[in-house]
Formats: C-alpha cells, sequence, structure tokens
C-alpha cells in the first residue's frame, strides 16, 4: 500500500482529508495517526502539512472568529496540529549545502503562536539557510542580541495578533536606535500583517507564506 500511496493522488487525498478531519475534531491520536499513515506511504511531509494541516487549522480559526467554537477547541485542534507537526516537521528534508545565510527568527513579544513560524523555519532550514529558532514570546532585545550573537544576516519576526505586530516595528526602532539597522534585513509575517504593513515600519520584506518567505529570504541572502 505505501508505495502505491506515493503515487496516487486519490490516496493522497484521502490522507490529506484524514488529517483535515483529525484537525477539525480536536483529535490528536487521529491526527497521530493519520501522520504516521503519511509517513508510512512516503508522501512529501511539507506538501502533508500543506495540504492537510493548513488550511484545517485555518478552518478552526474562522469557525473561532465566528464564535461557533470558543478557546478550548482552538487549544484542543493546535495540539492536534502541534502532534502531527512533531512527527512531519523533521522529514522536511535538510539541504546539507553550504549555508546561504543565517537567519534568526521567533515569535514576538507577548505572542505564543509558533505554528507559521516553525513551517517558515524548517522551510528555510531545507532550503538551506542556518536557522536559529529564538521560540516564541521573544523580546525585542533578545531578537537583536541573538542576530549580533549568532552573526545573522537576517532577522524574522512572526506575529499573529493584531496586537503584537507593534513589537516588529520595535524590532527595527531598535536597531536604528543602536545605529545598526543597515546590518541585518528584517523580514516579518504572520497572519495580521501585510506587504503595507512591512513597507509601513521599514521592514525589508514581508512573507505571505512558507514559499514567497524562502523566495524573500534568497533576496535577502544576497543583499538585495
Ligand atoms: C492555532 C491558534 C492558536 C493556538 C496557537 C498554538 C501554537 N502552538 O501555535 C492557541 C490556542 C495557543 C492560540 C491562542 C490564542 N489565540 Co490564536 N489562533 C490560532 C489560529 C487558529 C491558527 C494560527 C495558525 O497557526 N495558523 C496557521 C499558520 C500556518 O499560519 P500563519 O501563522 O499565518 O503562518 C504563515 C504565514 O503567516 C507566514 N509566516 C508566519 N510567520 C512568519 C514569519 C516570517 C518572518 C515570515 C516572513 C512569514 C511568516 O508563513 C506561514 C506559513 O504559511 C488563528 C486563526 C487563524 N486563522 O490564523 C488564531 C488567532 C491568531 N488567535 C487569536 C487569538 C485572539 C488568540 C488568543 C488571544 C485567544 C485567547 N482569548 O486567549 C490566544 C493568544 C495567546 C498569546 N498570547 O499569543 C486571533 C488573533 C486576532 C487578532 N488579529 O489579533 C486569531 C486570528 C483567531 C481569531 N480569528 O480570532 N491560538
Amino acid at each position: 500500500m505505501s508505495a502505491l500511496l506515493g503515487r496516487n493522488s486519490m490516496d493522497e487525498k484521502k490522507l490529506f482529508k484524514s488529517l483535515s478531519d483529525a484537525i477539525l475534531s480536536y483529535d490528536s491520536a487521529a491526527a497521530e495517526k493519520a501522520a504516521k499513515d503519511a509517513i508510512r506511504a512516503k508522501v512529501d511531509a511539507l506538501k502533508v502539512i500543506e495540504k492537510g494541516l493548513v488550511p484545517a487549522i485555518g478552518k478552526v480559526g474562522d469557525k473561532f472568529e465566528k464564535m461557533e467554537i470558543y478557546l478550548p477547541e482552538l487549544m484542543l485542534a493546535a495540539e492536534a496540529m502541534k502532534t502531527a507537526m512533531t512527527l512531519l516537521l523533521p522529514l522536511v528534508p535538510k539541504d546539507k549545502i553550504v549555508s546561504k545565510a543565517t537567519v534568526a527568527i521567533g515569535t514576538v513579544q507577548g505572542d505564543v503562536h509558533e505554528i507559521g513560524k516553525n513551517i517558515v523555519s524548517n522551510m528555510l532550514m531545507a532550503n538551506g539557510f542556518n536557522v536559529i529558532d529564538l521560540g516564541v514570546d521573544v523580546k525585542t532585545t533578545t531578537f537583536v542580541e541573538e542576530a549580533k550573537r549568532s552573526n545573522a544576516k537576517i532577522i524574522g519576526a512572526s506575529a499573529l495578533m493584531s496586537s503584537t505586530i507593534g513589537s516588529q516595528k520595535d524590532i527595527i526602532d531598535y536597531l536604528v536606535s543602536l545605529k545598526e539597522r543597515k546590518k541585518f534585513a528584517v523580514m516579518v509575517g504572520g497572519g495580521p500583517t501585510t506587504g503595507e504593513w512591512s513597507d509601513e515600519i521599514g521592514a525589508d520584506g514581508w512573507g505571505e507564506d512558507a514559499a514567497t518567505t524562502i523566495k524573500l529570504a534568497n533576496k535577502l541572502a544576497k543583499g538585495k
């Protein structure tokens, strides 16, 4: 079955659906089983994440927004997502070629959303970047200190809430106050951010999703 599944898009669709159903029914055990099925079937881990998991957590978010579900359900869905991601993310192939640049990435202060940041972080690693993942709820000063310590060329700041996106601007303002703005390229991303926001705060670029972020990081690594 496993060899066939890798090639058969119908079966892949079934796998994506079972992952999506697991998230939408807040079922970590089902998410674990579906992720393991996908791994056994040798479906590309990133495809499983992007086609099975990401749309499902988006639907959960929509329901939360419409108040069709409440925080406990949101948390259970996130837990199920994390269970599957923990199994799948290590399988996103790491590029062993010399690092293009070091990226210090984290979720800004006051914000604990990490799913998108983790996807971006793993995609960057898979695309040949050396990634220093600072985690979540990262202080403005920590972003800068860690970027300096690791000799990073790029700082990546994720923010998922309108109440926390201001911290992305704080990072840039802090660099300006240190007269070190030009030392680092700053890229921003996360749900409520936009290209206009990125321009407004003087960031070097905005990543709408993992794919656009890789293109952006490649550009920034070349100093463009
Ligand atoms: C899962 C989730 C949670 C989980 C997080 C679990 C975890 N470990 O991450 C839990 C349950 C903990 C949670 C908590 C809360 N949440 Co919440 N959560 C979500 C949810 C449903 C999904 C977020 C997500 O993971 N999306 C999937 C990822 C893949 O998308 P993404 O993060 O946008 O990332 C992509 C791009 O943006 C980009 N990207 C991301 N980061 C970066 C960084 C860089 C540098 C670049 C270039 C690109 C980039 O690439 C990624 C891959 O494609 C959203 C709703 C939604 N639809 O987004 C609400 C949402 C973000 N949460 C919200 C809220 C309000 C909260 C709480 C305050 C709820 C509460 N009352 O306590 C708390 C906040 C806690 C805190 N202090 O941070 C609101 C925010 C509203 C707003 N605009 O301000 C949302 C939008 C829900 C809603 N509609 O009301 N949440």
